[in-house]
């Protein structure tokens, strides 16, 4: 599938005290890798449940389940997940067939306002009397809805994806021998909650990183960094950008999108603003 690049909702870097005069975007970039291995993935096909994906959870009063025109990225529709308490877990899933022995990589934009998010993979198999299971995943939650926010934390001061912005969750594993088929879970882990997913993308092989950052006048961009997240290490330095620039989108083929990084931007006269990749506050388990 190609993740439409315009007509997105830009969401803005937070700086320490306001919010910043620049979107900045990073993101698998579909458009090098082809097909999107996952159907239906931006939500938009199906009446009453989005076709091609399943509704699981073993407590199904404690959810309320479908498609929704009210909030999307992109398109027409995204799934929702609302979560009346934290007494279970619910998913939207798709099993996809897979080839063993090959690395995938997984994304989904997610928007959350409270709770807790888990996309993650799963498969199982034999391989001779051993038994072989995939469980991978990446977790995302949102200060707002904890019961110390607003009274005695500021919910900037929370730790965890802020609320009301589309989030990337992304994730990349290997599948392993004699794995088949995987099952790809979007849901929420055991919070009350409120979420949303839209443009799920699952692709073999290495996945180039995109950047898109715009500036609004009078704001103009400097440079462009991207950092390794656990060295620092520049990975990528755009230089000096031409006078005035208010805008940068590249491709960085060199830069796996499954990994992660710190993306620094430089403005003219003005801040340096950061920002996490894939989404502040997601955590990975698993291979
Ligand atoms: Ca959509």
């Amino acid at each position: 599938m190609r993740i439409p690049l315009l007509g997105l909702v830009c969401c803005t870097v937070a700086s320490f005290a306001a919010e910043a005069p620049l979107a900045i975007r990073a993101f698998p970039d579909a458009d090098q890798r082809g097909s999107n291995l996952l159907q239906n993935p931006s939500f938009e096909a199906g009446t009453d449940a989005p076709d091609a994906w399943r509704w699981g959870t073993a407590i199904p009063e404690n959810f309320e389940a479908g498609l929704s025109s009210d909030v999307k990225q992109s398109g027409n529709r995204s799934v929702h997940v609302l979560s009346h308490s934290g007494r279970m877990s619910g998913y939207w899933s798709q099993t996809v067939a897979v080839r063993p022995g090959r690395s995938y990589l997984l994304s989904a934009w997610s928007r959350l306002d409270a709770g807790r998010i888990l996309m993650f993979v799963t498969g199982r198999g034999k391989l001779g009397d051993r038994e072989v299971k995939l469980d991978t995943r990446a977790y995302l939650f949102c200060g707002r809805g904890h019961m110390l926010v607003p009274v005695f934390l500021k919910p900037e001061y929370m730790y965890g994806a802020r609320s009301g912005r589309w989030n990337l969750l992304v994730r990349r594993f290997t599948v392993p021998e004699p794995l088949t088929a995987v099952t790809v879970h979007l849901g929420s882990y055991f919070q009350q909650g409120e979420m949303w997913f839209d443009d799920a993308y699952l692709s073999e092989g290495p996945c180039p990183l995109r950047v898109q950052i715009r500036a609004a006048p009078p704001a103009a961009l400097k440079s462009v960094r991207v950092e390794d997240h656990e060295t620092g290490q520049a990975l990528f330095d755009s230089g000096p950008l031409p006078a005035r620039a208010g805008e940068f989108a590249r491709t960085l083929p060199d830069l796996d999108a499954g990994a992660r990084y710190y993306i620094r931007v430089a403005t003219v006269g003005g801040p340096e603003y950061s920002r996490e990749y894939p989404a502040d506050g997601l955590k990975w388990e698993g291979e």
